[in-house]
């Protein structure tokens, strides 16, 4: 998979990037991740990227220009059109089945703005898709495209190892995932529930089940509507 990210913080990118399982994915060849820094297409002597909005409002707004020239720049360094999402608020709000919809194409091209928002021509003229990380205020879009290509990444066929691979079904089943206990049996007095000392796998697997659903029930009920 190709990842292309337009921004104005590429350095941003390079902690989250890389470590762990991004880190190694790349390393790997499962995916390329691609900087290009709107800045770079910016106007005029400072750069300029972006502009107070027409009708006034407080805030500034990304301009058409370094957008669309920054996605020319990128577009042309891979042949796939792949699928193109500006990082906002006000777009579709992330989830499980998202992640699982991008992890299938074969680029996609991110686009993280500051400020108060985009020119709204910069969705029309790229066709883009409008995607949010959820129903809170970031500083920018950085965050949430680097939320996008963590959990995207750890899908791709290879990304991860035989130890992690089976995390991934916990959230998947649909219900919060059940405690989990390791060595010591007896930390300053708190204890390992006993069923899981027993070795009886049919108890133990009953006992999960119904602690994932008791943890589903009280904090995200609105999950089980969805089973
Ligand atoms: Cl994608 N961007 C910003 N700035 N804030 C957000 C977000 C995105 N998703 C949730 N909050």
């Amino acid at each position: 998979m190709r990842i292309d990210v337009l921004t104005l913080f590429p350095e941003m990118f390079e902690g989250p990037l890389g470590y762990s399982i991004p880190k190694r994915a790349q390393d790997k060849g499962i995916v390329e991740i691609a900087l290009t820094n709107i800045r770079d297409f910016g106007v005029g002597n400072y750069n300029k990227v972006d502009d107070a909005p027409y009708g006034g409002g407080p805030g500034m707004v990304m301009a058409c220009g370094p957008v669309f020239d920054s996605y020319e720049h990128a577009a042309k360094q891979h042949p796939a059109k792949g699928r193109v999402i500006m990082m906002t608020p006000a777009g579709r709000k992330l989830d499980q089945k998202l992640m699982r919809e991008l992890s299938s194409e074969e680029r996609l091209i991110l686009i993280a703005g500051r400020y108060e928002g985009f020119d709204e021509r910069i969705q029309e003229g790229l066709d883009a898709e409008m995607v949010s990380i959820g129903d809170y205020v970031l500083s920018g879009g950085e965050l949430a495209a680097m939320v996008v290509i963590d959990g995207v990444v750890r899908l791709l066929d290879g990304a991860l190892g035989h130890e992690d691979s089976a995390l991934d079904e916990s959230f998947s089943g649909g219900l919060l995932e059940y405690p989990q206990y390791t060595r010591p049996e007896d930390y300053h007095g708190m204890t390992v529930p006993e069923v899981l000392l027993g070795g009886n796998h049919a108890l133990i697997e009953q006992w999960r089940r119904q602690q994932a659903l008791e943890r589903t029930r009280s904090l995200r009920p609105d999950l089980l509507e969805e089973l």
